[in-house]
């Protein structure tokens, strides 16, 4: 019996995986996907385009390179990618009155007042940073491309978000497959902004930390499902706060339309259900509000996660505890 004992607690130390503890150790969470990949996949928009596949590269290097603590190096922006960024811009502008929520709407005049965000400029991830910091402590570090789900949402626990900083194929601007500095500025920065999305993102990030491989595609759902393509009611209305639907004007359309399927967002359904990530989804899920998904979200966490310890997050040396609660 006590050899069967040994057995089992060994086992569970080598399922154990490793996370970062420190802020400054998420400079080795950086393991990139290797889908969607220009160079790699011959259905993305930018294959057969070699000089977009050579920015590509010189903007992963930035990414690369960067340590914890550094200013994000500035990228000058061509023309060409001013003007998919510009196009964007005035696509959704058209449609954030009636499409996106409140507190997306709230921010964005801010962006435009304090951040320089405009349809002529593309603003740089070290501004917008700064910005965000002030406003709920997010902070943004720049990612080479779609990252592994446990990286990037062990960076979430720390408040910093993983940020790509390159620009979409000038020729698909109403969507893309893959998250650029597009979805990131003007889908997820407004929200990081807000102290209710800081807060739940913060959650999903340190609930993420030492789980599983399921619980991590468990977690990775939930998130594409709210923080991505989340929608929920305001007053008699649904509105839109994933950032996969505010930073795509042609999805944004899509979602509010009668076309997809829409279901009330519950943790046990939503965190199982398939999902690809090539082209609009099918299915959305209606929070009631962000608090509410949070609270749900709180309560599921709590009845299923496996791991036999606490995390908590303490601000002023920026680190994660173990707390061993058996
Ligand atoms: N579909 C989004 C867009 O076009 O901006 C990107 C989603 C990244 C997960
Ligand atoms: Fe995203």
């Amino acid at each position: 019996i006590a050899s069967v004992t040994l057995l089992s607690e060994h086992h569970s130390s080598i399922k154990e995986p490793w996370f970062p503890k420190h802020i400054s150790e998420l400079d080795v969470c950086n393991h990139l996907m290797t889908k969607y990949e220009p160079d790699l996949d011959m259905d993305h928009p930018g294959f057969a385009d070699q000089e977009y596949r050579t920015r590509r590269k010189h903007i992963a290097d930035i990414a690369f390179k960067y340590k914890y603590g550094e200013p994000i190096p500035r990228v000058e922006y061509r023309p060409e990618e001013i003007e998919t960024w510009g196009a964007v811009f005035q696509e959704l502008e058209r449609l954030i009155p009636t499409h996106a929520c409140r507190q997306y709407q709230q921010v964005w005049h801010i962006l435009k007042k304090d951040c320089g965000y405009s349809p002529h400029t593309i603003p740089q991830l070290e501004d917008v940073s700064r910005f965000m910091k002030r406003r709920t402590g997010f902070s943004l570090r720049p990612a080479a491309g779609l990252l592994t789900a446990r990286d990037f949402l062990a960076s979430l626990a720390f408040r910093v978000f993983q940020c790509t900083q390159y620009i979409r194929h000038h020729s698909s601007p109403h969507h893309s497959p893959e998250p650029d500095a597009i979805h990131e500025l003007l889908g997820h920065a407004p929200l990081l902004a807000q102290p209710v999305f800081a807060q739940f993102s913060q959650e999903l990030g340190l609930a993420s930390l030492g789980a599983s491989d399921e619980e991590i595609e468990k977690f990775a759902t939930m998130y594409w499902f709210t923080v991505e393509f989340g929608l929920c009611r305001e007053g008699g209305e649904v509105r839109a706060w994933g950032a996969g639907l505010l930073s795509s004007f042609g999805e944004l359309d899509h979602a509010l339309s009668n076309r997809p399927e829409r279901r009330p967002f519950d943790p046990s359904t939503t965190a199982i259900q398939p999902y690809q990530d090539q082209d609009y989804q099918d299915v959305y899920f209606i929070a009631e509000s962000v608090e509410d998904a949070m609270e749900k979200f709180r309560q599921w966490t709590f009845k299923t996660l496996s791991r036999p310890y606490e995390v908590r997050y303490d601000a002023y040396s920026q680190s994660v505890e173990v707390l061993d609660s058996v």
